[in-house]
């Protein structure tokens, strides 16, 4: 690892789509809990495959040396802890990217870590087929900003880099809105189809569909009381705009609950019930899910 590494902690299928095409215009270290097989496939949205050889690592044995990047691609639980853990083996401050859902992560790591930090906020889909593949399932684009916008450059800097590894990328000033649009749209489908254990697109069918629609107000409330603009097409025509492009879709969320895994349900519904106690709002389709969602079991199967 050197001072233009790129160190990617988290290696599921967004850290190793990422992975795979920054490899191509920087070196690359892509690192976890337990190290991957070096040798990994990426199949294309075409339909393309194509191998390359990683540098992998421990997160509990990296290299004692500062990367320029640390990009931190955990499911939003983990970023802590892994955070942290990467943070006690680098002896420098490099610029860290958040790829996490949700809005919770990002102003703690924001106020904690010493070097610039940067969210970034993806549409890119991506599942990971075992150890050594991953499938880059559907193009999107990546928006990259930081919270306070004090670190334009690095951001440019990074979807340049982004660019020219073929991810499509672009700087922009309103990350914090964005990552709330994301957050809101993830709050509309995810909790409710893990729930329901459906696909986005059955969310269109009765009796999911009324549902639907009084989380969108709910969140639409909320994020008005946080003085959170609006998307452009309003909030009813975002969500069902993403549910029809997702409709065959197992959201992350369900395939979490599937696979017996932790959810995102703090990250995506905790700053929303937050800011509904906080400005006294009620939110009772919202805190229902939260309290289902606590207690999911796995499928049984
Ligand atoms: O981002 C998603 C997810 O699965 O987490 C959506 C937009 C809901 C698509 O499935």
């Amino acid at each position: 690892m050197n001072d233009q590494t790129h160190l990617i902690v988290g290696p599921g299928a967004l850290g190793r789509l990422l992975a795979m095409h920054l490899a191509d215009v920087v070196p690359v270290v892509l690192a976890g809990r337990r190290a991957l097989p070096a040798e990994q496939i990426l199949t294309t949205p075409e339909g393309a495959q194509r191998s390359r050889r990683l540098a992998v690592a421990e997160l509990e044995n990296l290299p004692a040396a500062t990367p320029v990047c640390l990009h931190l691609t955990t499911k939003a639980y983990a970023a802590e802890a892994a955070y942290a853990a990467a943070m006690a083996r680098l002896p420098g401050a490099p610029t860290l990217v958040l790829w996490q859902n949700g809005y919770q992560i990002q102003p703690e790591l924001e106020r904690r870590h010493p070097g610039p930090v940067v969210c970034a906020s993806t549409t890119e889909g991506a599942w990971v087929n075992g150890d050594d593949a991953v499938t880059h399932a559907g193009r999107g684009i990546t928006y990259l900003g930081d919270l306070a916008n004090r670190h334009a450059s690095a951001c440019r800097e990074l979807a340049d880099l982004l660019g020219q590894a073929g991810l499509a990328a672009e700087a922009v000033e309103d990350i914090e809105t964005r990552l709330w649009h994301k957050l809101a749209v993830n709050a509309a489908i995810n909790p409710l189809v893990a729930r329901f254990r459906i696909r986005n697109g059955q969310l269109r069918d009765r009796p999911f569909r009324p549902m639907v629609e009084r989380i969108i107000a709910e969140v639409a409330s909320i994020l008005a009381s946080e003085h959170v603009p609006p998307p452009t097409a309003g909030w009813h025509a975002l969500v069902w705009q993403v549910i029809a492009a997702t409709a065959k879709n197992r959201a992350s969320m369900l395939q979490d609950v599937m696979a017996g895994r932790p959810t995102e349900r703090e990250a995506i519904l905790g700053p929303l019930l937050a800011a509904a106690q906080r400005h006294g709002i009620a939110a009772p389709c919202l805190s229902e899910l939260d309290a289902s969602l606590a207690q999911a079991r796995p499928l049984q199967r």
